[in-house]
């Protein structure tokens, strides 16, 4: 007989945590807990629980909360985004917003006395935070010109939306996904190039025709932590491009993955709790077949290739849709970085040169769709355009960055700044004939995904001169695209105020750079 004894010696510290209260009960306890001021609020559901909600506490900023919602697909409007602008419009220097590597936003600055009208605003417009932390499934993404492109193979965005109804319960909460033994990240890509980085997510469905009929192969597993980086698996499944098949067989692993993860061990340890853990134990077989019981009908088996037949595209620039005489155009949006400012100016703009839709990249960048051919020279012309280029330099172009110390508290460095400054430096010194996708991630945990990048630099603490001082971990490899593939270390534990010349040169003997007529590089 299993005792509760046997079973806490079995599960680490957050899954004790879940067997006390659920985190999605926090749900029913909000009031009380703005009541006690957040300061009175006991530890737990402060720093983890209202994560079930999306209201992240910052230790780095205690009382300023970070919001983070669900924008299924990155596909969002100009209603919304003035909705999110107006909430972090009230926070004055304190509030902004943040486009995440998972075409995503969260919002700074927030006070938890505010989050049910917040909540209130954000239901009016169709929008929800919930389930968005810990241990749920997050943002679900899909092609950012999803409908648009000329070369797509299927529309995701409305799958996405379905998709991320079932997971929520339309955005109440839901109790049968919301204990999985750690975070996980669904993508369902309906284009050619990956837009979506299938490998590096739990699951991802990729378009695939089988017998002359459409629908997707199935990956399973990938995944980025601290302790381990892996590609997703295939499954050796397809199922037909429909919603019901997609949004069931999610179910259907979410469920066995959910179901198990006491039995098979992954509630021990947080380092060995990702989905790829139950496939390594039981091997893909066992666990297709498990998939396959509670989908409930039988699995056919994946479709010999895939449809991703293109590198990877950065949107950033004005391109044509399929819908004649339409173009969408991609705005470099630096490290991500928005204000209510700009916020009310993208929904002003999206209205008046396009039909409202705004977009968002994993790049953290933003697409205004629709915007008729004979308006896109005045569009051009809007001064924010200075501030989100279309045309922007080399290095900064292609620029990602995680969160960083200025409000993450795993944060070993600051990034956003940082990777800023140098890629804008670098771009005046050199002529780089191609793209150079350089991400910033400010510890292990690899939010800015280093991996798939042409440079990562992961931060970490170095010594120099005997003092301890903000470093990185310089990766190289990362492939995006077709035949993507996770890049590697290349050097560890170089000091951030040495990194310029080695990323220089870096550039220069990788890449092709040269440097600038006129200008000199100091020794
Ligand atoms: Fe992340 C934890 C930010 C994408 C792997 N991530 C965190 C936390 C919540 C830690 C915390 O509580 O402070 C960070 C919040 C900082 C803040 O205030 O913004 C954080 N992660 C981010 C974002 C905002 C980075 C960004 O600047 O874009 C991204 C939000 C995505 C979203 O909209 O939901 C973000 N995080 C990722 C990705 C990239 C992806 O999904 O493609 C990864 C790697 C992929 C993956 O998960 O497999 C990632 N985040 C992690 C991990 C390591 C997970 C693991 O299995 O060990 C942690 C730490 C954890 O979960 O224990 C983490
Ligand atoms: Fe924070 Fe580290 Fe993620 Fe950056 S990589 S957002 S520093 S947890």
């Amino acid at each position: 007989m299993t005792t509760t004894k046997d079973v806490s010696k079995k599960i680490n510290k957050v899954e004790k945590a879940k067997a006390e209260k659920d985190g999605l009960d926090i749900k029913q306890e909000l009031e009380s807990l703005i009541q006690l001021g957040w300061e009175n609020v006991d530890k737990t559901d402060l720093e983890l629980r209202l994560k079930w909600l999306g209201v992240f506490f910052r230790p780095v900023t205690p009382g300023k909360f970070m919001l983070r919602l669900r924008i299924p697909n990155g596909s969002l409007d100009s209603e919304k985004m003035r909705v999110l602008a107006n909430i972090v419009q009230r926070y004055g220097d304190d509030g902004s917003a943040d486009i995440t590597t998972r075409q995503n936003i969260q919002l700074r600055g927030v006070r938890l006395e505010d989050i049910p009208d917040i909540f209130h605003q954000l239901q009016s417009v169709n929008l929800t935070s919930i389930q968005s932390g810990m241990d749920n499934v997050r943002n679900l993404t899909g092609s950012p010109v999803a409908g648009i492109d000329a070369d797509e193979i299927i529309d995701t965005r409305d799958m996405l939306q379905k998709l991320q109804d079932m997971i929520t319960n339309n955005g109440e909460g839901n109790y049968a996904f919301t204990n999985l033994p750690r975070k996980f990240n669904i993508a369902i890509e309906g284009g050619r190039d990956n837009s979506i980085h299938a490998e590096i997510n739990d699951i991802a469905f990729v378009p695939a025709y089988r017998d002359g009929e459409l629908g997707f192969n199935v990956l399973v597993g990938g995944y980025l932590s601290a302790q381990r980086c892996v590609e997703a698996i295939p499954l050796n499944a397809w199922v037909p491009a429909n919603e019901a098949d997609v949004i069931n067989l999610s179910g259907a692993i979410l469920t066995v993955y959910t179901q198990n993860g006491l039995k098979e061990g992954l509630r021990k340890s947080r380092q060995k709790a990702r989905m790829m853990w139950l496939i390594d134990k039981w091997g893909v077989d066992k666990f297709r077949a498990e998939v396959e019981k509670t989908y409930g009908k039988e699995l056919l088996p994946a479709a010999p290739e895939d449809e991703i037949t293109q590198e990877k595209k950065d949107y950033i620039g004005v391109y044509p849709q399929k819908q004649p005489g339409y173009s969408y155009v991609g705005l470099l949006v630096p490290v991500g970085r928005l204000s209510a400012d700009t916020m009310f100016e993208l929904a002003r703009l999206a209205d008046v040169y396009g039909n409202g839709e705004i977009r968002l990249t994993v790049e953290q960048n933003l697409i205004i769709p629709y915007i008729a051919n004979d308006k896109i020279e005045a569009f051009l012309s809007e001064p924010l355009l200075q501030q989100f280029p279309i045309h922007p330099s080399t290095l900064t172009r292609s620029l990602v960055s995680c969160t960083g110390n200025r409000y993450c508290n795993f944060a070993i460095i600051e990034t956003k700044q940082r990777a800023l400054k140098l890629a804008q430096e670098l771009d005046q010194e050199l002529d780089i004939p191609e793209r150079v996708r350089i991400h910033w991630t400010g510890c292990p945990n690899s939010c800015g995904q280093p991996q798939v990048a042409d440079i990562g630099l992961m931060g970490t603490k170095v010594r120099k001169d005997g003092k301890p001082v903000e470093g990185v971990n310089l990766y190289t490899g990362g492939k995006v695209g077709k035949d993507a593939q996770l890049g590697d270390v290349l050097e560890k534990g170089i000091a951030c105020d040495d990194l310029k010349p080695i990323l220089r040169n870096l550039l220069i003997e990788n890449f092709d750079a040269k440097v600038k007529d006129g200008v000199v590089i100091e020794p």
